[in-house]
């Protein structure tokens, strides 16, 4: 089975190649020209802007299925730069799909539980039937992606199975998601490197996390048994308060740490709770999370001691992954 993985540049796309090649697939990955990518993977450069160079990459690759990951992943900057996020997530969508058009090709277009947006009082645990209500720009042109792979999976009978992920981390995740900013800050205390005190933003709303190296196995199983034309959520169904999770990184840190609020991390609208219900997923697939919360903020510790011992041994001071 040939596999070929479009955005394999960034922190998902390195666990999915890893996760593929392990269960037999011949797995090809496309990063965006000039990306720094870790590590000694051989990516084949791809900007999804041009249909054409979509369309050259599937004659060279020959997929049976393609996992479309590239994105324009950050909210922030969506906010910043919405006709890029719009460039990348919705245009380049539309590319990847009228490349894809006629040639009978298994895809799995990766979404997000951002989509759901501003929801309604007790709507959680959110069913993939719950409207969307996006509340950003990145999160609108996910929604806008997902809403294009559906009618292409209806109109020209495409075999399309969409997932929307809620939060997920794990080791190689930049600071600019929870649990890697507290690990990250709760090494360099450990490392002497920073004052012993975290800055924090909300800790009460509660969100859904799941470990990448589940989420990548969920999209795998997508790939292989989810139905053509539906939409899943992927997420464990347990949220937690991000309290709860600076709890456990500062018990595992075991070093003294004190937690600051730093109001430039307060989200003004934030929503309290968000989770999914991931029934759909268990059903049709068989996948559900099995790493604990705990083993993630272990192993994304770990992580981060081993990347600032190793960038202090270089004397070097800007990492490629901490974007
Ligand atoms: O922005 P960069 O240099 O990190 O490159 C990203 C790449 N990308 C593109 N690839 C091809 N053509 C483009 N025009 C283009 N623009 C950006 O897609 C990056 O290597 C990759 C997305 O990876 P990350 O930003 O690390 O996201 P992550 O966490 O791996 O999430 C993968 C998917 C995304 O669709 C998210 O929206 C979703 O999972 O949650």
């Amino acid at each position: 089975m040939k596999a070929l993985v479009i955005g394999g540049g960034g922190f998902v796309g390195g666990y999915l190649t890893e996760e593929l090649a392990a269960h037999g697939y011949e797995v090809s990955a496309t990063c965006l020209p000039g990306e720094i990518i870790s590590g000694d993977r051989e990516l084949l450069p791809l900007d999804i802007g041009s249909k054409e160079d979509i369309s050259a990459i599937l004659g060279e690759t020959s997929p049976d299925v393609v996992f479309h990951l590239a994105a324009q992943s950050s909210v922030a900057l969506s906010w910043k730069e919405p006709q890029l996020t719009a460039e990348v997530n919705v245009i380049g969508g539309i590319n990847l799909l009228e490349a894809l058009r006629g040639k009978n090709i298994r895809t799995v277009l990766i979404g997000s539980g951002e989509e759901y947006g501003y929801i309604r009082q007790n709507a959680c645990p959110l069913s993939e039937d719950e409207p969307l209500r996006p509340g950003n720009v990145y999160a609108a042109t996910k929604a806008c992606q997902e809403m294009l792979g559906q009618i292409y999976a209806r109109a020209y009978s495409m075999d399309i199975v969409m997932a929307r992920s809620f939060n997920h981390s794990g080791p190689g995740q930049s600071r600019a998601f929870v649990i890697s900013d507290f690990c990250r800050q709760a090494a360099e205390i450990g490392l002497g490197l920073k004052a012993p005190e975290i800055a924090v933003g909300n800790l009460g709303a509660r969100r859904d996390f799941t470990d990448v190296r589940d989420v990548v196995r969920a999209y795998r199983l997508l790939g292989e048994k989810g139905i053509s034309g539906e939409i899943y959520n992927v997420g464990r169904g347990k949220a937690v308060s991000i309290g709860e999770i600076l709890d456990c990184v500062i018990a595992m840190a075991d070093c003294g740490i004190s937690v600051k609020t730093d109001e430039s991390r307060l989200r003004a609208a934030d929503i309290p709770l968000i989770e999914p219900d991931v029934s759909k997923i268990l059903r049709d697939t068989g996948w559900q999370a099995e790493i604990s919360l705990e083993k993630t903020i272990g192993d994304t510790l770990d992580y981060w001691r081993n990347f600032l011992r190793d960038e202090a041994q270089r004397g070097d001071f800007c990492g490629k992954t901490d974007k």
